[in-house]
């Protein structure tokens, strides 16, 4: 790959030289340089994009960049929890080498990431949103970032020169932010880094005052997996604890007030610590912003007032799964609009023509499917990402890929468009073969998998696995030691899990021979994973 980079690079060269001088080669080589903007957001599904799927949204400028680019329909993460996942991006590396194998670890900041190396070559760069950790990113020549998981309303955003306040939408502030940096503050001479990452679509799920009228009257189908009973599948799917009725869905995820509760005699598992969830974001908004959330709030309680005593456990699944997509969905609302206008001003501004755009999310997230909300299990749902490419002239219009590809794999890639070597130490593969049509030299059959943060917040226990295009083969190896196998092309909605199946014994021998040797490649190991629980064992 190092090889067939420098040699592309030497042609382009080469070709330069002989048709213009010196001052012109230069001009020439850095103007073919790509701009690449990186859109990321938090926990957005991709069942919550109508490029993969018009059940739930309309998202039609998202869309957009794979009706004009490419759409990855096996795009995955190597740890599906927040921090570890944009560690992995920066890095372009494993979390249990980059060190940041779970929310609590610390990250590193010794470590080579990929903006350091684009500033280094001559890139301008900057960082607006949600990077979740840390506060003084990097390799990025302006930034303003949240703290930790930032707010919706009125955020909080830390910036070279101290925090700031801005009163707005979380969403349309870090678009107007992103596109006044592109607009007033870069120099157009130079190509750019842009790092636009969002809040949304994370909990808890406030949606603008807008969106949430618009969607508080909407009502969605139901996923197929919704009542699951986790039958035929191991104890940590029975033992986790993200079931929307069940666990840790609570009254101000539905938006149901503290008093309504109270009122009622505390009819819903009622924690006070969790009163805060209601009124930290709601009591952020002036009273201009409450103002508008209010009425639609009140008919939200009285509804809950006069019908929750009469419903019946299944009736009550499916309201709360109704309220959680009102909100989940009007929070990605307001990001496929604000994506619509940053695309407009690079057609605008002429700068869509030498633009990369990447649409991703830091990994996939359950919508009800198994009953479930959040992520971390190496189940579809979870493991699974959003992935759109744009790149006019590389990238055919209207593609899709299903090749097996990984959030470890960005760095690469955005190197090698950059003509930048990457650090030998990375460990993903770059996708310009594929998004410029030579798969040919695209050969990987099958990817690696590992989950650390347990025990935590909604109890999925640790566990490692490989996944190919076929099977998913799990090891949960803490607290239980089981084995699970899926057949993906039989079984695409993973109800039964044929470990033990006789007819499948050959395909669990090859598969972990195969995890083995996956171990091997990317460095991790038995020793690492009692490593890394030692580590948290010790902190608590
Ligand atoms: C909070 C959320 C969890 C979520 C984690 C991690 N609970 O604890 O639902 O899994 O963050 O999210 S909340 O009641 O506090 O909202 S992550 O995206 O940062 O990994
Ligand atoms: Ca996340």
């Amino acid at each position: 790959m190092k090889a067939k980079l420098i040699f592309t690079s030497l042609f382009v060269l080469l070709l330069i030289s002989v048709s213009c001088s010196k001052k012109e080669q230069e001009t020439v080589a850095k103007k073919q340089r790509p701009n690449i903007l990186f859109i990321m957001s938090d926990d957005h599904a991709y069942q919550a994009i109508s490029a993969y799927s018009d059940k739930l949204i309309k998202t039609p400028n998202i869309d957009r960049i794979a009706d004009e680019g490419m759409l990855f329909t096996n795009a995955c993460v190597t740890n599906s929890i927040c921090a570890p996942s944009r560690a992995t991006i920066l890095t372009g590396k494993h979390t249990h080498i980059n060190g940041k194998v779970d929310n609590h670890m610390p990250f590193d900041t010794t470590q080579v990431t990929f903006p350091q190396i684009f500033q280094k070559h001559g890139y301008q760069t900057a960082m607006f949103g949600k990077l979740h950790f840390g506060n003084n990113p990097k390799g990025v020549d302006e930034f303003m970032i949240l703290p930790g998981q930032g707010n919706y309303i009125n955020p909080k955003f830390i910036t070279k020169n101290g925090d700031t306040i801005i009163n707005g939408y979380v969403t349309d502030i870090i678009t107007d932010l992103t596109l006044n940096w592109l607009k007033k503050k870069r120099d157009p001479k130079k190509p750019f880094l842009m790092m636009y990452l969002h809040k949304a679509s994370h909990r808890p799920w406030w949606p603008s005052p807008e969106k949430f009228a618009e969607f508080t009257k909407k009502q969605f189908p139901l996923p197929e997996t919704l009542f699951d009973d986790y039958s035929n599948r191991g104890t940590a799917a029975k033992t986790a604890e993200m079931n929307l009725l069940t666990d840790r869905m609570y009254s101000h995820d539905s938006k149901i007030r503290p008093e309504t509760l109270t009122e009622m005699g505390n009819v819903e598992p009622y924690i006070e610590e969790f009163k805060g969830g209601f009124y930290g974001p709601y009591n952020r908004a002036n009273d201009e912003q409450k103002a508008l959330y209010n009425p639609i709030l009140d008919s939200i309680n009285n509804f809950f007032k006069v019908n929750w005593g009469k419903m019946n456990r299944e009736e009550k699944m499916k309201w709360k799964y109704q309220r959680y997509m009102q909100d989940y969905l009007g929070t990605i609302s307001s990001v496929d609009d604000n994506v619509g206008r940053v695309l407009n001003y690079l057609d605008e501004s002429g700068l869509a023509e030498n633009t990369i755009v990447v649409y991703t999310s830091d990994q996939g997230f359950y919508l009800g499917e198994h009953g479930w909300f959040d992520k971390r299990f190496i189940y579809d749902e979870s493991f699974k990402t959003p992935l759109l490419i744009r790149w006019p002239n590389q990238i055919k219009p209207g593609t899709t890929n299903e090749e097996m590809v990984q959030n470890l794999d960005f760095a690469q890639t955005f190197l090698e468009a950059a003509q930048i070597e990457a650090p030998e130490d990375m460990q993903g593969e770059s996708l310009i073969p594929l998004l410029t049509g030579n798969a040919e030299s695209w050969n990987r059959d099958a990817v690696y998998y590992h989950y650390y943060e347990y025990p935590s917040v909604h109890m999925v226990k640790r566990h490692y696995g490989i996944v190919t295009k076929e099977y998913k083969l799990v090891h949960f190896y803490y607290d239980v030691d089981e084995w699970e196998l899926y057949d993906r092309k039989n079984d695409s909605l993973e109800m039964n899990n044929v470990y033990n199946d006789p007819a499948y014994a050959e395909v669990v021998s090859n598969l972990k021979d195969k995890l083995v040797q996956l171990r091997v490649k990317y460095k991790d190991s038995k020793e690492l994973d009692q490593k890394y629980i030692d580590i948290y064992n010790s902190k608590k």
